[in-house]
């Protein structure tokens, strides 16, 4: 993606999940909003972009962000959401093991409360360890912490599976969390992940 497709994309990052308002747009209680008004909405604030940009950005976001709805008509995130949104998703049984990356000044705190959603809907999880230490790496220095998810899911935690395959739960209690900085085992792992 070009700088200028990754720019327009953070802005619908922007609307489509947390400040649909920013641009003037309304999201509905599952998160689609009308592509014509939202092409209008950004226009008038200077944002030109027509269908056939619209529709690259949504096929060549790098983590599939956003999806149109099978009649063109109408656009929406993903995951991601800040705002109350029901995205009809089914829950699902995750693989043994999910990994979820953070910044390493977080962890002390993250041991102690569990993960929480903070300003989001859910926690994200993700069953790529690579792709969840780069999540972490957006907040600081970063580190992959183990979730124990066949247990969370045997003690009833219920995981919901995004269209764009983040593991979405309301909250990991501490119990299910294990870092995996410990010694060597660390350093390796992460000489590994920088690859
Ligand atoms: C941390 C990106 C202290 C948590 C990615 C994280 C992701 C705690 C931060 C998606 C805590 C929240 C989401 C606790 C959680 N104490 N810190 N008890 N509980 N935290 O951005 O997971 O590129 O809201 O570890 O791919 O980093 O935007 O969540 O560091 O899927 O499409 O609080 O955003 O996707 O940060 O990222 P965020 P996230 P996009």
């Amino acid at each position: 993606m070009t700088d200028q497709l990754v720019s327009l994309s953070k802005l619908l990052s922007l609307v489509l999940r947390h400040k649909p308002e920013e641009i003037g747009i309304e999201l509905d209680g599952t998160g689609w909003t009308d592509v014509d008004v939202l092409l209008d909405k950004l226009a008038a604030t200077g944002k030109k972009i027509d269908r056939v940009l619209l529709e690259r950005i949504v096929r060549e976001s790098d983590k599939q962000r956003f999806a149109l709805s099978a009649d063109g008509k109408k656009i929406r995130a993903n995951q991601g959401h800040s705002a109350m949104i029901d995205l009809g998703l089914l829950a699902a049984i995750p693989p043994g093991v999910l990994f979820h990356g953070t910044a390493t000044r977080f962890v002390a705190s993250i041991l102690k409360n569990g993960l929480n959603s903070g300003a989001r809907m859910y926690v994200h999880l993700s069953s790529d360890i690579k792709a969840a230490f780069n999540v972490g790496a957006r907040h600081g220095e970063p580190t992959v912490l183990l979730i124990d998810a066949k247990q969370m899911h045997l003690d009833g935690h219920v995981f919901n599976l995004s269209e764009n395959g983040v593991w979405l739960v309301h909250h990991v209690p501490p119990t299910y969390i294990e870092p995996a900085n410990h010694g060597t085992e660390h350093t390796d792992q992460h000489r590994q992940l920088r690859r």
